[in-house]
């Protein structure tokens, strides 16, 4: 039968129940008949901490004492979700843990559904930061991720019986978290604000007040690598030094102040994604964490020298800038080499330049951070000098090369008025990537053409990926043993390319039939999952249509809405006959981020769309829409394994990757798409007969928008366009207010910045062709059989190995004795 990979931990079913008994009786102070299922859950996860100790204390110490340099992750966000399951996976464990819950007298079930997710990340970015140390940890590659525990995640969302967005704080940390360890003893001092003095020729700064980052380590366990990685998120506390002359005012209570000023630092996530946020306290956490952990890894890799030769920092760790949010650390490295070790300005540099990379994951020029240069000044002003000489380094470079005036000034990481964060990380580290193909090359064309025609080696691509294991094996089980049992191997998880092996049994129709059982149990499991969060009565026997992924104009779920109201009006309307019509079920799942007006109002559209689609008798059974709020990583989990079609639909040249479109596809979802992002890779390798494709290309969008884009031009030419737009202006979705989606009407007839209106007939025509497909349900399985065989390319292993091989020049450490 298969083979297993997983590292087979000697401990026993019974040790691992002892050693959570003990944990109940000794820390927790219950005893096993008093234990809720949360007591166990976290008992359990402690005696996994356990169990990976050994492994985490030998890959430090391999780490420092050999010569494999490591890499550190530096991201504002890990989406992480629930760690119990993966940690048990990861290290093997999963079977004695469920033998001993079972003897404890637990459900399984009840004790994992006691973890509470921790909510780090806005979407994409975050959740590849995750996915990333997990391959990390799996290739045994030494790696720290580094980035903020905030006290508050992204906000938990409900919708309002009017059906808006409804933000709430999700406070995680509330409840019993027993995977961080906070090390006080390993704190370090990060200051802000004051002005820079000359003392003795040299620059000093002074800064005006500081605060104590304090990290919180997580254990990343490799999957069947016996490695173990470290996640430290840095946690801002008070500095305990008072306010002496405050205080001797005897006005204590207002020297507490600053404290609680320090600890708003890592209190709460900015809920923006892919915009950018120029506010200070975004500045503050991002200096924040870069510094402390730029000093950490002096610390870890030089432990005990004073005087540490710190040119070999290069070769010990290699930064990865995850987007422009950690930029900052490329002045601070600066600051450090030559304010606190005395090294000169080229020494410095030369350090500096080798050490950190840049990934870039937006095409959105809105969302490059720029910060106003007064901002730094204040907040960072020796940061605020460097980044001025970087930038007069870089024009008589940029001079020197004969690059002319003009350009120069276009290229100026430093205008005199703010910093373009984007533009310093490409000059100051060695390597630029975008995170797919096209997004690679549109970097290259437009966003830093400049920068690609002076410095053309340092730009290159490392396309996005997922971890197979939380996405397949944890999320898909079904799929995994079906999967396991077609290849006679389980080795597919650490080397998906393996999944090539499935492709001859897409002939095989025994074989499509068990894999279109797969996705029916999964459709039939989240109907149940969605009846028991949700109280929504989902019908398994219809298609499941599922659009996930955070709420955006550039995403467009506004072309699928738009689509959606012209079917339910022909269903209505008799023009579609009762008999021709597939019977679907759509799920969204969006959050917007609080202050985006438009996309808050697309949530409630949609929200009223579904409300009146699903109680209206005529498409009863037909059309069904259903929008589960508080989409997060433990929703994904349930519902990427259940559904049938997946929509990827943003305007083409605008979506840098997309992660969804990979989690899908190897899932056995089919895709409807345009050539965007990862789309493109992912359409030519499960082949073009098996992706839907539709809308315009980027040198279309181009051109349309040079010959200047109207929209109302395709609101008068389309019938089914203009029938739709009209039921939103009409108050058919607000109880007969017309006022209620009137900014979003007049947005699509007047600006429609995406171009929803000039894609809609493209893809409400390839609806047709899905449907006549999905009306043979094994030639559809067979095609999504085929998409799950040539999707294995999509591993964030892989992703991992191109960034060791094309930025990192790194590997794995030795072999474990
Ligand atoms: C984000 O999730 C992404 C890009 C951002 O640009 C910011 C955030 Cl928070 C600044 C997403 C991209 O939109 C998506 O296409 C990509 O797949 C993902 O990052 C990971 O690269």
């Amino acid at each position: 039968m298969s083979e297993i990979t997983a590292p087979k931990s000697p401990v026993t079913a019974e040790q691992f129940a002892d050693e959570i008994r003990e944990q109940l009786k000794y820390a927790q102070g219950v005893t096993v008949e008093q234990a809720t299922p949360a007591d166990v859950y976290v008992a359990a996860a402690v005696a996994v901490r356990h169990h990976l100790m050994d492994s985490w204390m030998q890959t430090q110490h391999d780490m420092v004492n050999g010569t494999t340099k490591a890499v550190g992750y530096l991201s504002a966000e890990f989406l992480m979700g629930k760690q119990l399951r993966n940690a048990l996976l990861n290290a093997g464990l999963t079977e004695q843990y469920n033998a001993a819950i079972e003897s404890l007298g637990f459900n399984l079930q009840d004790v994992v559904d006691t973890e509470y997710e921790p909510g780090l990340g806005n979407g994409g970015l975050g959740r590849l930061a995750a996915c990333f140390i997990d391959s990390l940890a799996s290739l045994g590659v030494p790696a720290f991720g580094y980035g903020i525990q905030y006290k508050y995640g992204i906000f938990k969302q409900e919708f309002d019986k009017d059906g808006k967005q409804v933000e709430t704080p999700d406070y995680w940390l509330a409840n019993e978290e027993p995977w961080g360890h906070i090390d006080y003893n390993r704190s370090q001092k990060v200051s802000f604000g004051g002005k820079v003095v000359k003392e003795g020729g040299k620059k000093v700064w002074k800064p005006a007040w500081s605060v104590r980052a304090v990290p919180v380590d997580y254990m990343v366990p490799g999957y069947a690598s016996g490695r173990v990685n470290t996640l430290r998120l840095w946690s801002a506390k008070a500095e305990d030094e008072f306010d002496l002359l405050t205080f001797n005012r005897s006005e204590y209570l207002s020297a507490v102040k600053p404290q609680v000023k320090a600890e708003n630092i890592s209190k709460i996530l900015y809920p923006e994604d892919s915009t950018k946020e120029g506010k200070q306290l975004r500045l503050e956490q991002q200096y924040f964490f870069v510094s402390a952990s730029l000093h950490d890894a002096i610390r870890v890799f030089y432990p005990g020298e004073s005087k540490p030769d710190l040119t070999t920092l290069p070769d010990k760790i290699v930064f990865q800038l995850n987007d422009t949010h950690p930029v900052i650390g490329i002045p601070e490295l600066m600051r450090i080499l030559i304010d606190e070790y005395g090294y000169d300005w080229d020494t410095a540099w030369s350090i500096t330049n080798k050490t950190f990379n840049y990934t870039c994951h937006t095409l959105l020029p809105e969302a490059l951070e720029v910060w106003p240069a007064d901002l730094i000044g204040e907040l960072l002003p020796r940061h605020l000098e460097i980044i001025e000489k970087i930038n007069e380094q870089f024009e008589a470079e940029l001079k020197a090369k004969g690059v002319g005036a003009v350009t120069i000034k276009d290229m100026a990481i430093y205008t005199g008025d703010s910093v373009r964060m984007a533009y310093l990380a490409t000059y100051g580290g060695s390597h630029v990537n975008g995170v797919a193909e096209l997004h690679s090359q549109l970097l290259k064309d437009v966003t830093l053409k400049n920068f690609s025609d002076v410095y053309p080696d340092k730009f290159t691509n490392v396309t996005n990926g997922v971890t197979p294991r939380r996405f397949i094996k944890l999320a898909n089980p079904r799929l995994s043993d079906l999967i396991t049992e077609g290849l006679g191997t389980d080795k597919w998880l650490s080397d998906l390319e393996l999944l090539k092996g499935l492709e001859p049994l897409a002939a095989d129709d025994e074989f499509v039939r068990k894999f279109a059982a797969v996705k029916q149990a999964n459709k039939v499991d989240f109907a149940n999952y969605a009846k028991r969060e949700y109280g929504f009565d989902l019908d398994p026997d219809t298609m499941f249509n599922t659009m996930v992924k955070r709420l955006h104009e550039y995403k467009r779920q506004a072309l699928k809405i738009l689509a959606l109201i012209a079917r339910y009006a022909d269903i209505k309307s008799g023009k579609l006959s009762a008999d021709d019509v597939m019977p679907r079920t759509v799920i969204f799942g969006a959050k917007a981020a609080p202050g985006y007006y438009l996309a808050k109002m697309t949530i409630q559209l949609i929200n009223n769309v579904a409300r009146v689609v699903n109680n209206d008798p005529d498409v009863k059974g037909k059309l069904n829409v259903y929008f589960p709020w508080n989409y997060n990583v433990r929703l994904a989990q349930h519902l990427i394994p259940a559904t049938d079609l997946d929509e990827q639909i943003s305007q083409a040249g605008k979506e840098a990757s997309g992660t969804g479109n990979m989690k899908f596809a190897l899932n056995g979802a089919m895709t409807v798409g345009t050539l965007d992002g990862a789309n493109v890779e992912i359409r030519e390798r499960v082949g073009a007969e098996n992706f839907f494709l539709f809308g315009m290309t980027v040198d279309e969008v181009d051109k349309l928008y040079a010959d200047g884009y109207g929209p109302r031009k395709y609101y008068e030419a389309d019938p089914r366009l203009k029938a739709a737009i009209d039921m939103v202006a009409d108050g058919t979705f607000s109880n007969g207010n017309k006022d209620t989606y009137a900014p979003l009407v007049s947005d699509w007839l007047s600006k429609d910045w995406f171009m929803t209106l000039a894609d809609f007939h493209a893809y409400t025509a390839i609806q047709s062709e899905i449907e006549a497909l999905y009306a043979q349900p094994l030639e559809w399985n067979r095609k999504a059989l085929i998409n799950v065989a040539n999707s294995g390319y999509f591993s964030s292993d892989r992703s991992i190995s191109d960034y060791l091989e094309r930025i990192w020049h790194t590997g794995p450490l030795p072999a474990l004795a």
